[in-house]
């Protein structure tokens, strides 16, 4: 176990804030507490908005939307350009405030903003793809085609796990495809939201400096709580809401879109298992299951949670799981030889006893799970990653606990298994490790794995910007980031062009007057 820093984070925080670009009177003179998972520290207190100033800065927004839907595709994927140059610039200060701020090991931190400049790079190309279809019409001397037009203001309302990269999907495509951006970060991570608008703002003053035509007010982020987000939520100036968080989040935020006629996507919460097979490299299974289940202290969307490991390799496999979650590193994430920090708070410490109580009482057998002290951080809630063994998949399997807790549980029969790997409410993402052909191929059959995301012999986790990513059933049905998930954010129109003389009608209706 390492110590944590000795440095004031608080001071190494408003450093890096500052060359980052935020103002100081972002920081200080407020009520919400900026904090470091890594101590408790508060970092900064910041002024929040009122739900007042956020209506008027949807409203801005709109007028920004009016303007820059009008400017091509291509000059707004230069604003993208130049977005993901001051990031790969400011890429260590970003991914070491992250680090800070949410408790990430610093590759994390870093790789967090890598996934900002690939998602850019993915946007850049994209400002000259957003195409539509040529459509076979049955009437003669007719043209009939779709066009996708920007669609308005975009909210993205995002978690305090992914507090920047997240957003970076949303973002860069929605300022591609036309639209201008509202963002309700986490109240638990305002500061990394603060400095990744500040980046942002660089890169528009740039955009602007080389004559691009970037309206005033095209981004904006809001700082404080709920009723910021609701303010989102509510406004019909905003036609789509981008949000990710817990289920409970996605249950009030859906039906309210959805009252006004707005559209979401919602990237909830994940119960991601993966299944071992007899024929299953072990080595390889061994790091791609310690990575999923322990990684980013247990909290990320796609955490691996659920093993269903076949009975001819359990007692293989499942022993050597245990040593490795005896020996990882735990300590302060800015050091590098750890590999697990903290906890995000107190709370979601208090839901890891819980949930592990109730597995105990549910005849698990638990190993580690308990609060580990770091020299220096009375404050930090660190803990030893828990791996449960299960008799059955009951009682806190199934739901998501935001905290690295590993069910395990044997299988001997394939199709028995796929049928207990797809009975949560969740379906985010999901895997299997086989080198049998035959089980791969069935779990990423229809009848397969019913998560949005399927791997074979890598874990659940850390996926590419490159392909859609989100989940079924209770993780909301949203797509964000690579693939077509584009089209999301724009609005699509049918047009029907007559170029001859005569009005024949469709399905052959006459109407002759
Ligand atoms: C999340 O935890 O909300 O696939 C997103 C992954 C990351 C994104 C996770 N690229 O684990």
């Amino acid at each position: 176990m390492t110590a944590a820093t000795p440095l004031s984070l608080a001071a190494e925080a408003s450093s890096l804030l500052s060359s980052l670009g935020v103002a100081p009177e972002r920081l200080s003179g407020g009520t919400l507490a900026a904090r470091s998972p890594i101590t408790g520290e508060t970092l900064a207190l910041l002024p929040e908005h009122t739900a007042e100033q956020a209506t008027s800065l949807i409203a801005d927004a709109h007028t920004a939307f009016r303007a820059w839907r009008s400017v091509p595709a291509p000059q707004r994927g230069e604003l993208i350009r130049l977005f993901g140059e001051d990031l790969r610039a400011a890429k260590a200060d970003l991914g070491r405030l992250v680090s800070i701020e949410a408790g990430k090991i610093l590759s994390e931190g870093l790789g967090e903003v890598q996934e900002m400049i690939d998602i850019c790079d993915f946007a850049v190309g994209l400002s000259r793809q957003l195409y539509g279809l040529t459509i076979a019409t049955e009437r003669g001397e007719h043209r009939m085609m779709e066009t996708w037009h920007p669609l308005g203001v975009t909210g993205i309302i995002s978690a305090f796990n992914f507090p920047v990269a997240v957003w970076a999907w949303n973002a860069a495509l929605a300022l591609v495809c036309g639209n201008s951006i509202v963002w309700k970060p986490s109240e638990k991570t305002p500061l990394t939201a603060l400095a990744t608008e500040a980046l942002f703002q660089r890169s528009l003053d740039r955009f602007i400096a080389a004559g691009g035509k970037a309206p005033a007010n095209l981004s904006a982020v809001l700082i404080g709580g709920r009723a910021l987000g609701e303010a989102l939520v509510d406004n019909p100036l905003v036609p789509l809401v981008s949000a990710t968080g817990s289920t409970v989040m996605g249950r009030a935020v859906g039906p309210r879109v959805a009252q006004r006629f707005g559209r979401s996507i919602l990237e909830l919460g994940g119960n991601n298992a993966a299944i071992i097979c007899p024929t299953a490299d072990l080595d390889l299974t061994l790091r791609g299951v310690a990575f999923a289940a322990m990684g980013t202290a247990g909290q990320r969307c796609t955490t691996l949670r659920r093993l269903f490991v076949h009975d001819s390799v359990y007692d293989t496999l499942v022993p050597r799981l245990i040593k490795a979650y005896g020996s990882v590193s735990i300590g302060s994430p800015l050091q590098p030889s750890t590999l697990i920090g903290p906890l995000i708070d107190q709370a979601a410490f208090d839901a890891m006893q819980s949930s592990l109580a109730a597995a105990k009482a549910a005849g698990g057998v638990i190993h580690g799970g308990d609060r580990t002290e770091v020299a220096e951080a009375p404050n930090g809630y660190y803990v030893r990653p828990a791996l449960v063994e299960m008799p059955a998949q009951t009682g806190p399997v199934e739901h998501e606990t935001f905290a690295p807790i590993l069910y395990v549980m044997k299988y001997s029969d394939f199709e028995q298994v796929l049928e207990l790997h797809n009975a949560v409410p969740q379906g985010l993402s999901s895997s299997i490790f086989t080198n049998d052909l035959r089980e791969a191929e069935l779990f990423l059959s229809a009848r397969g794995s019913d998560c949005g995301i399927a791997n074979v012999n890598i874990g659940p986790s850390g996926a590419e910007i490159g392909g859609a990513f989100g989940g079924e059933k209770e993780t909301g049905g949203g797509r964000e980031s690579g693939s077509d998930s584009w089209k999301a954010y724009m609005r699509r129109a049918t047009n029907t062009i007559n170029y001859g003389r005569s009005l024949p009608l469709a399905q052959g209706v006459k109407f002759d007057i």
